[in-house]
């Protein structure tokens, strides 16, 4: 696979599309295997199940961890045109943490901005997301948005998110005109991008399609210690890597502040937040 137009546009902006990684037949079996492991309630389904409610987001809850009790989702996180990509992409192969099943149905609140390695805390390093489009994603579905460049910033303390749109609560302050820019993809297009990037995306508007996603999350890997809620970390064989972690959840944080009349992250007087990836 030639990964350069990939590496180009991962160091200029902190995230690139792979377009077509996986078949259309790929996802569509993909598609058709999650909604039916849908119908059965999941452990992890951390933003609440609620079947039969007025909530499109709780009828149709996240998986989290799926590849602890799916094999279609333990394929993917180990594939090998994953570690392809994400090994040009760091310039070393990484290690497998998490993936996750986004639903997304029609009406479906987004997820307000945020740093995965916030939650990961992956040091030295960080973490990377392959984010595999199940179906097309566009605005009006709540495709994924990113901050260009923000890969080099560090992480910055979270405030409140407004839950009308979000089904997380908190989110990234932004500095003034700085805004996530929206990404098309088609079903079967990879997005990479690390774990400092600010991303998010908005609400499902359409009345009619789904804007389903499998995600994995990997570590780099030089890293040397990882959160232990990401732990087990997976080698490409599926045997478990040990690593040093710790407990606590949440990251240290900065805060935006001006200097020389430009938006800079200030760490000083910084607060430790303790807050998990999805709350
Ligand atoms: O799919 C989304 O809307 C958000 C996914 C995300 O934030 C992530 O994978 O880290």
């Amino acid at each position: 696979m030639d990964t350069t137009e990939l590496e180009q546009t991962y160091q200029a902006n902190g995230y690139a599309v792979a377009r077509g990684l996986f078949s259309p037949a790929e996802v569509a079996q993909m598609r058709d295997h999650f909604m039916e492991a849908r119908k059965t309630p999941r452990p992890l389904d951390d933003t609440g199940v609620d079947i039969g409610g007025d909530d499109p987001i709780k009828r149709y809850p996240r998986f989290i961890w799926p590849h602890k009790w799916d094999d279609v989702a333990l394929r993917f996180m180990l594939d090998p045109r994953l570690k392809e990509c994400m090994t040009a992409l760091l310039g070393e192969s990484p290690y497998a943490s998490q993936t996750m099943v986004y639903f997304k149905p029609p009406g479906a609140r987004g997820q307000a901005l945020h740093q995965d390695n916030y939650y990961l805390r992956v040091a030295p390093g960080t973490c990377m997301a392959a984010w595999l489009a199940l179906d097309d994603c566009d605005l009006a579905n709540g495709c994924m948005e990113l901050v260009p460049g923000s890969h080099k910033w560090d992480i910055l303390c979270t405030v409140d998110a407004d839950t009308q749109i979000s089904f997380t609560s908190v989110t990234v302050p932004l500095p003034p005109g700085v805004k996530p820019v929206p990404v098309l993809m088609q079903a079967g297009d990879v997005l990479y991008f690390n774990g400092s990037i600010v991303h998010g995306s908005s609400p499902n508007t359409t009345t009619d399609r789904f804007r389903r996603a499998l995600i994995g999350h990997y570590v780099q890997g030089t890293a040397e210690e990882v959160s232990k809620g990401y732990q087990p970390l997976l080698n490409w064989d599926g045997s478990q890597y040990e690593i040093a972690g710790t407990e606590i959840e949440g990251s240290v944080c900065g805060v935006w502040v001006e200097q020389g009349g430009e938006p800079v992250i200030a760490m000083a007087g910084q607060e430790l937040q303790v807050r998990r990836k999805g709350e």
